[in-house]
């Protein structure tokens, strides 16, 4: 057993995710990490309640766009009725948890989307040998924080800054060696739930 004193303690009440609606919106870049994480997220999710039909899944090509697609989400969701998350990006890839399908969805013309509780960014930078890793990790870092404190929709921030592979494998329970790791998604999954469960009761 491990004597650190790392990691979230349990939330102090029992979460219930089954009136929320969650968004998770991942890059592409370092796949199979990306993978592991949002599998992780959706299944946590799922273990607090939250339906498949009320989990959205979206891709942007890397890190620096989880800002902007984050955003567009919230807010697309709050006006557009009957609207896919397909079609408030603009025709990037949606996927839903249970289809996994590219293909949007139809759009239900009479039935408006309740809006976005939380939005969970996910996405894995790993340094390289540039200064590329340091712009990427603070920009995203301070515009994800900026969309939730503009919006008022809690924004989870599930971004990965390892500096090497084996690091970011391992925060995502596929670590190389004998220990796997832990998967962070599982956490982001308990802060989404908890943060709107909050946002609820404060609104
Ligand atoms: C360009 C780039 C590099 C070098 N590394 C990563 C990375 O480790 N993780 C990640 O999510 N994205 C990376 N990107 C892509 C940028 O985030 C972004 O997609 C491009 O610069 C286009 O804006």
């Amino acid at each position: 057993m491990s004597d650190s004193i790392k990691g979230p303690a349990p939330p102090p009440t029992k979460l219930d995710g089954s009136p929320l609606r969650v968004a998770i919106v991942h890059s592409r870049w370092n796949k199979p990490v990306i993978d592991a994480l949002v599998a992780g997220t959706i299944a946590k999710l799922k273990a607090t309640g939250v339906k498949d039909s009320n989990i959205v899944v979206q891709s942007v090509p890397g890190s620096f766009e989880l800002p902007l697609a984050c955003s567009k989400l919230i807010s697309g969701s709050h006006v557009q009725a009957g609207a896919t998350a397909t079609d408030l990006l603009g025709g990037l890839t949606s996927l839903n948890p249970n289809s996994r399908s590219s293909t949007p969805a139809p759009v239900a013309a009479t039935m408006p989307h309740q809006p976005f509780d939380a939005v969970i960014a996910i996405g894995v930078l790993i340094k390289g040998s540039t200064m590329h890793f340091e712009y990427i990790c603070e920009s995203v870092s301070h515009a994800l924080m900026r969309v939730q404190l503009d919006t008022g929709v809690p924004v989870i921030f599930g971004v990965l800054t390892a500096l090497t592979d084996d690091q970011a494998l391992e925060r995502a329970g596929i670590g190389r060696g004998e220990n796997k790791g832990h998967n962070h998604g599982e956490d982001w999954a308990l802060a989404a739930v908890e943060m709107a469960s909050h946002s609820r009761l404060w609104a």
